[in-house]
């Protein structure tokens, strides 16, 4: 086991800022022996493209599942303080529920859309908490960023990717009919092949709202980001990352989705992630607690 202990505690005002904002940085809080762990792991990860590895050709990966395959991610999520992190901002014991990279090269960074990611899972509830980290320096105009307090606006919106069913409106059918029947929309074959573009678009969630041509309109939060802290984001809250500025290093990030007691498994007509791997024996139905599937989910930190 490594050294779980955090570079230093978090304080109250940091819970009171995630509470109330939705989002806030922890400046330096994770030792350089787990942000070299990162950086690794980022790097075997890029190396080893798989099936769900989207964007390989573009100036962006987005690896689904990273830790299920890179053996030093997986070293991270186990061994680090950031189970523990999360689990003090939350109060209340947490679960991992999955993971993903956002591989930019050096040059032109691009940027990550604004989003939601609750209408991307077949998982609700309150206690969803994102731990962003990066390998690398993020400067504020290719970091994070979050509309303040959006996280408790009780919307989920449509994701921004994914087939216009006007493409294929019989696909479309069949996909909403399955949907009634209680079938989960994304197999496990998809750990195998899968981009974002295999699922079609929700028309009946509605669409985000136009930040980005119109930023005075919003309340926009984002900060510098150096190696060692950590971005904790709430699950419900919309945001992005902004880029289009040229860096000399890459900018590889990495972010891991906790559970609190209230997540629940809910199918989403939605859905443009697949369910994690092994949770598929379970046979899930809505509203059963990640606490039920404790061979998929064991708790990774808990309050003394
Ligand atoms: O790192 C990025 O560019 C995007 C991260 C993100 O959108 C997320 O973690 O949900």
């Amino acid at each position: 086991m490594g050294n779980l202990k955090p570079l230093r505690q978090v304080n109250d005002e940091e819970i009171t800022a995630f509470n109330r904002d939705g989002a806030v940085l922890l400046k330096n809080i994770l030792g350089q022996e787990w942000t070299e762990m990162l950086a690794e792991g980022l790097e075997y990860t890029h190396d080893h493209p798989d099936g769900m590895s989207f964007g390989v050709s573009l100036p962006l990966r987005i690896d689904q599942f990273p830790a299920s395959h890179s053996p030093k991610l997986k070293q991270l999520m186990d061994e680090s303080p950031i189970a523990g992190i999360v689990g003090t901002v939350l109060g209340a014991p947490v679960r991992f529920y999955m993971d993903q990279m956002f591989y930019k090269p050096a040059g032109m960074i691009v940027p990550s859309a604004w989003h939601q990611d609750t209408c991307y899972y077949n998982v609700e509830g309150h206690q969803l908490i994102r731990a962003w980290v990066c390998a690398d320096p993020a400067p504020r105009d290719v970091s994070m960023e979050f509309l303040r307090g959006s996280h408790l606006w009780n919307i989920t919106y449509r994701p921004p990717v994914g087939m216009d069913p006007a493409t294929d409106p019989q696909g479309a059918v069949e996909l909403n009919q399955r949907f009634a029947a209680g079938e989960v929309l994304i197999g496990r074959e998809a750990h195998e092949t899968w981009t974002y573009f295999d699922s079609f678009l929700d028309p009946s969630l509605p669409a985000l709202p136009v930040v980005e041509q119109c930023r005075d309109s919003f309340d926009i939060l984002g900060w510098d980001y150096v190696p060692g802290d950590v971005i904790l984001f709430h699950g419900n809250i919309v945001h992005s990352a902004r880029g289009g500025v040229e860096l000399e290093h890459p900018r590889r990030s990495h972010a891991s989705l906790w559970a609190g007691p209230d997540v629940r498994y809910m199918r989403r007509r939605s859905q443009a992630i697949p369910d994690p791997l092994a949770l598929y024996d379970h046979n899930p139905h809505d509203g059963q607690t990640l606490g039920e599937f404790p061979e998929v989910f064991p708790v990774a930190w808990a309050p003394n």
